[in-house]
């Protein structure tokens, strides 16, 4: 299949990396310099759950391009700008694998083909230009993001994951949306709490951590119910508890972010939580504290409105999926 990974942080790198290890596809990696030039000069080099080095092909320039499937990985940030960019080509589907919600309204918005939702929990990091690290087989569900987006695309897509040694669970648009708040709670918990305490994913396996985690995937599962979606508050939290013994060495991506004085994905984890809450009258006083606790770090920094209202992160033309 002909695969184009639009976005070559730690995630996309990864995944770009791990489905160009077999001959059966054909991958280009959209990213920035320098770690496209150094993906050209001496290939992609993978360490850690596994250690390889493959020679996909890479571009900064996203524009004009045509696959079977765009793989969108890029910050949800910057959903809207790669779409715009994945419109100027062709592709049979988009799926994106990207952290937070409203990402698929934004790709359906701007194109024509099918959009596949994607959950993950695969952990990955980008250690040096033309590098990323592998920290933890997880697991990988697709699925059509509207009933009307259901093709025999998702099963191929399915197909192309699984041949490269990457099991993908391929669930209905039902299916898809509850893994998306099961994923939410996961984030939630996980990423503004690391990011706080500056601690790996793992230092939530016990306590204190796993006393602030937990609160956080009852109120997303709360928040969820109350939005339709049949998630339990023991299946959170267990969600939770596997990620983070699945990727216990691993810093998460708003850790990540935080270290390196970058903007988070918090508007679109623990943000869109508390607006969906607030619609709902559901409490979500722990996810509140975190959206503002990593908020007003990132506006002391310069990186966002410092006043955003929570009107902002309802999903654009009111839709009411997720
Ligand atoms: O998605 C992640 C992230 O860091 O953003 C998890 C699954 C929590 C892995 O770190």
């Amino acid at each position: 299949m002909d695969i184009v990974v639009f976005g070559a942080g730690s995630l996309g790198s990864l995944f770009g990396a791990l489905l160009a290890r077999t001959a059966e596809h054909d991958v280009t990696l959209v990213g920035r310099d320098p770690h496209v030039a150094a993906v050209r000069k001496s290939g992609l080099a993978v360490t850690g759950t596994d250690s390889f080095t493959v020679h996909p092909k890479a571009t900064t320039d996203g524009t004009g391009l045509s696959a079977d499937l765009a793989l969108v990985t890029v910050k949800a940030f910057d959903t809207e700008t790669a779409a715009r960019e994945l419109a100027t080509g062709e592709f049979r589907a988009v799926c994106s694998l990207q952290n937070g919600m409203g990402n698929e309204e934004t790709l359906a918005r701007h194109l024509d083909c099918p959009v596949l939702a994607g959950t993950t929990s695969y952990g990955a990091a980008r250690s040096a230009p033309g590098e990323v690290e592998w920290n933890g087989r997880g697991d990988l569900s697709i699925g059509p993001w509207e009933p009307s987006d259901a093709d025999a695309i998702g099963e191929e897509v399915g197909a192309a994951f699984a041949a490269a040694d990457v099991p993908a669970t391929v669930a209905t648009a039902d299916g898809i949306r509850r893994l998306l708040w099961r994923k939410l709670a996961v984030n939630a918990a996980i990423n503004p709490v690391t990011a706080l305490a500056r601690v790996p994913n793992g230092a939530l396996s016990g306590d204190p951590g796993v006393g602030l985690a937990e609160p956080v995937a009852r109120e997303v599962a709360a928040t969820a119910r109350a939005v339709g979606v049949d998630l339990g508050d023991a299946e959170a939290v267990e969600a939770v508890a596997e990620v983070v013994r699945a990727t216990a060495e691993n810093d998460s991506s708003m850790y990540r972010d935080v270290e390196r004085g970058r903007r988070t994905e918090v508007d679109v984890i623990n943000g869109y939580v508390v607006g969906r809450a607030d619609e709902n009258g559901v409490e979500v006083p722990t996810n509140r504290t975190l959206w503002g606790l990593i908020r007003t770090w990132e506006a002391e920094r310069g990186l966002v409105d410092p006043e955003p209202s929570t009107e902002s992160l309802k999903v654009p033309g009111g839709d009411d999926r997720v």
